[in-house]
């Protein structure tokens, strides 16, 4: 049978470190990603009968294009196409942390949560239900504590039996309100048209980078089809204009606004429980 690679993604501190050696142990190794300073630590074990590959990317909150850190993590998820990504979700900061996840879901690679750290949401008097949080995102969702290993195994089972499955993932399409949402989908029907990047990622996710002023998709855009890269800037800049005179704030912040909307939404939904004496609910 042929290996899977499965990428783990999180914030840092998220215990994504520890999660990858509890469940490769000796059976890693480090170096750096080509002509970067970045490690790069890869390991595998063996799941289902299955010998699994797996990735641990640099530690990030985000996936744009403004830290090294982040660009590789992005790079290694778009061009090395792993089947599925484990993301380290800090039970405790769950707020926080959902900030990334929503962006690997528009990014349209299929996700298991490992809900990290419950020991410590608890001990918080933080209670999340699990199961209605797998619901709402329509991906599995399991529990960890990577410190003693608890659930590693459910873990990796769960993401081999979803890597095998190979099932078709569809990107998470979130509002970005009345200013933005006419002219991605305009775009998002032009890049179609065209085919321009739809092998490297999602046609809406495209446009989000351009509506973001992201350098590296532009960069590679702008090689693929130099007109259909202009017009679409040309529609970013009309909307970035906008903006600027309606709320004085640029696009990625009216995106990043509306992505934290979803998670508080999320959150709100009965996800958490906050438990008698706990100060906040997360
Ligand atoms: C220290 N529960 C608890 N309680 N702690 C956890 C869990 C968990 O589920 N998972 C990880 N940790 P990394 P990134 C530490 O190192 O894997 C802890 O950045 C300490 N070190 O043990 O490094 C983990 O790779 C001294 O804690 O995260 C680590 O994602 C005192 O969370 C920290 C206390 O995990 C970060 C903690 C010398």
């Amino acid at each position: 049978m042929n290996e899977h690679l499965i990428a783990i993604a999180g914030n840092p501190n998220s215990g994504k470190t520890t999660l990858f050696n509890a469940l490769t142990g000796a059976r890693q190794r480090v170096a750096n990603y080509p002509g970067v300073t970045v490690e790069r630590k890869e390991g595998s074990c063996k799941a289902n009968g299955r010998e699994v590959r797996l990735v641990d990317l640099p530690g990030t909150y985000s996936l744009t294009a403004y830290s090294l850190e982040e660009l590789v993590a992005r790079n290694v998820l778009l061009t090395e196409n792993p089947r599925v990504v484990v993301n380290i979700v800090d039970a405790s900061n769950l707020e926080r942390n959902l900030y990334l996840t929503v962006q690997l879901f528009e990014l349209g690679i299929p996700v298991v949560i490992a809900l990290n750290m419950v020991d410590v949401a608890n001990g918080r008097g933080i209670e999340i239900d699990a199961a209605e949080l797998s619901r709402k995102l329509g991906a599995p969702v399991v529990e960890t504590v990577a410190r003693s290993g608890n659930g590693k195994d459910a873990l990796l089972a769960a993401a081999v039996e979803l890597a095998d499955k190979n099932a078709a993932w569809t990107p998470l399409r979130i509002s970005y309100g009345p200013d933005i949402d006419p002219v991605l989908d305009e775009m998002e029907r032009k890049i179609l048209a065209e085919r321009f990047l739809t092998g490297l990622h999602p046609a809406r996710w495209t446009a989000l980078k351009y509506l973001e002023s992201d350098e590296d998709v532009i960069k590679k855009g702008k090689e693929a089809n130099p007109d259909l890269s202009s017009g679409l800037e040309k529609m970013a800049d009309g909307v970035a204009a906008h903006l600027q005179k309606t709320f004085s704030a640029y696009p990625e912040a009216i995106i990043a606004d509306h992505r934290y909307g979803f998670v508080a939404a999320l959150l709100k939904s009965g996800v958490v429980k906050r438990k008698h004496g706990a100060d906040r609910i997360y």
